[in-house]
């Protein structure tokens, strides 16, 4: 069942598309407006080559198209990383997907991916695209250069891969799917993403909603060749509320099988979490976080349900 908030407004209303080829200062200008009014925005042009996107695609239907048996083999070290059928976090959470989840610098499970170097050319190219993303707000926010990007550029850096595929309504039996059918199931509910940034990329098949400052539903229109960068709940932190930590949710018609990606960029588990210096100011910009290690955050975070806040605990008011 859908809860919440349930308007929903034209397809992609007041959804920046930032061109990443255009002048440097003019994409750091829109990427730090985008993240203040929306938390969402695309980005075309991005630099990410296409032979490593569609590699990383095609390897996944292969992935999704393989028997249970086959996909519950892959171990990764440790939950909640795993490939998981409905069920999503440890607290009774579920969706009309199946997926991988799995930390991108987990090597011992790569290695049983038949599709494992895919994968490490995908998450080399989303990392570097997230570092310029990050590089390009510091500077919009004249803050040092690698405030952010050093974050989730070191070894122990806890990013995180999640592949979904929402199958068909029919998926798995041999009933007809009624094609007339409208009902639209939940994919994976509304929450925000606990981490600094997620670049996501979907096949053509929409279902992604965003929810605006208006607490509309904007249903987001699936663009293969972009990629699309939601600001993460410790980024709405480290600038103090100033950015937005969006929420977003996948509603799926179960027509035809969509098919995302998410790279979700985290810190180290023992860095030290809050709002940089430069955010802070007594009068304006009073201090809205207290200081965390993204460790205990993201042990809080699994303690809760998808859809509770998170953040509200971490405010100093
Ligand atoms: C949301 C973003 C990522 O998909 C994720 C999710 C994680 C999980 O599926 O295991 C969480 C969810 C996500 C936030 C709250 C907790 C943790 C499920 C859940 C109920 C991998 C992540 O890092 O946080």
């Amino acid at each position: 069942m859908v809860k919440g908030s349930q308007k929903i407004v034209a397809v992609d209303q007041g959804i920046p598309i930032i061109d990443m080829s255009q002048e440097r200062s003019q994409v750091s200008k829109q990427i730090v407006k985008a993240c203040e009014t929306l938390g969402f925005f695309k980005v075309v042009n991005h630099g990410v080559d296409q032979t490593i996107i569609s590699r990383m695609e095609q390897e996944s239907i292969n992935f999704f198209a393989k028997s249970v048996h086959e996909k519950i083999s892959v171990k990764p070290a440790n939950q909640p990383f795993r490939y998981g059928f409905r069920d999503i976090g440890l607290k009774g959470d579920s969706g009309e997907v199946e997926y991988l989840l799995f930390h991108t610098n987990d090597p011992a499970f790569l290695s049983q991916l038949s599709f494992n170097s895919a994968v490490n050319c995908y998450i080399e190219a989303v990392n570097q695209l997230v570092s310029k993303i990050l590089d390009l707000t510091a500077e919009e926010l004249r803050v040092p250069p690698s405030t952010f990007s050093k974050l989730i550029s070191t070894v122990d850096s806890d990013s995180v891969l999640r592949v979904n595929h929402y199958p068909t309504s029919d998926c798995g039996t041999n009933r007809v799917c009624d094609k007339s059918e409208s009902v639209m199931r939940v994919g994976f509910g509304e929450h925000t993403d606990p981490q600094i940034l997620t670049v996501l990329r979907s096949n053509g098949i929409g279902g992604l909603q965003v929810l605006n400052s208006d607490r509309l539903w904007v249903p987001v229109s699936p663009d293969p060749s972009a990629f699309c960068v939601n600001v993460g709940d410790l980024l709405q932190v480290m600038t103090n509320g100033r950015f937005i930590s969006v929420k977003h949710r996948v509603l799926a018609s179960g027509k035809e099988s969509r098919l995302s990606t998410a790279y979700f960029a985290g810190p180290p588990l023992q860095a030290k979490i809050g709002p940089i210096p430069a955010m802070i100011t007594a009068v304006n910009q009073p201090r809205l976080y207290q200081t965390f290690t993204w460790g205990e955050y993201k042990k809080f975070g699994y303690s809760l349900r998808l859809e509770d806040s998170r953040l509200d605990m971490f405010r100093t008011y």
